[in-house]
């Protein structure tokens, strides 16, 4: 590999897990903030590393573009496995791994397409509000499977962080937000606290997803 690894994000959104992941393995990186929801300028200028006019992208060192969260993540995990970032292939817990890394990206992260813009799916707006309350109860529906699926020790997986915990602490702050989360999913609450106070955390998250009043909404 040459070159540097280039995060196209934007600060609380989903390029947050994998900030968090490269600097927990120590990988240097530089970031590229886009928000492709403020204009269409915006979101055409990203549409050169991502079609779906989406961040995260990830540009590897030897210049390819990789997009969809759970695939960067799982990419790094595998990439610097002296990170300890995942449990590797062998390993039994990596099935229940793959398993809720991809339950977060395509049951959870999806539906946000529509909630963060409901006249993608109708031009009624008087329809907008009640689609976003069942696609927000949807959501903690779907918290709610995983806290059920799942029996963590310190942390998601067990008794060491892991990228599953990145991304589901960055997950569960957006809507309906993390007090929900804790109601749907008390069985995960503690990982996830635990997650948000790690100490090698702390400066990125107060950067990229800071912890500001009101935030536990
Ligand atoms: N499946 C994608 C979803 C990415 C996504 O929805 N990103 C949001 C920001 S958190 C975005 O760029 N939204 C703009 C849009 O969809 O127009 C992934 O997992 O990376």
């Amino acid at each position: 590999m040459s070159g540097h690894f280039i995060v196209y994000g934007a600060v609380g959104s989903g390029s947050v897990p994998i900030e968090a992941a490269l600097a927990l393995a120590g990988i240097p990186y530089v970031v590229k903030d886009f928000a492709p929801w403020t204009s269409a300028e915006e979101a055409e200028a990203l549409s050169i590393l991502n079609p779906m006019r989406q961040v995260p992208a990830l540009a590897l060192p030897s210049g390819q573009v990789m997009t969809e969260s759970a695939a960067i993540l799982i990419w790094l995990s595998d990439a610097f496995p002296d990170s300890g970032l995942a449990p590797p292939a062998g390993d039994p817990r990596r099935a229940e791994f793959l398993r809720w890394m991809t339950f977060v990206s395509s049951a959870i992260y999806a539906l946000y397409w529509i909630t963060d813009n409901p006249a993608r799916v109708t031009d009624d707006t008087a329809q907008h509000a009640a689609i976003n309350a069942r696609l927000y109860e949807r959501i903690a529906d779907c918290w709610a499977v995983m806290d059920k699926g799942l029996t963590p020790g310190r942390y998601l997986l067990g008794d060491s962080l892991s990228i599953l915990d990145l991304y589901v602490a960055t997950a569960s702050r957006w809507s309906p937000g993390r007090r929900r989360f804790y109601e749907v999913a008390p069985g995960l609450a503690d990982a996830i606290r635990r997650t948000d106070a790690e100490p090698r955390l702390q400066t990125l998250w107060a950067e990229r997803f800071p912890f500001s009043e009101g935030w536990e909404r």
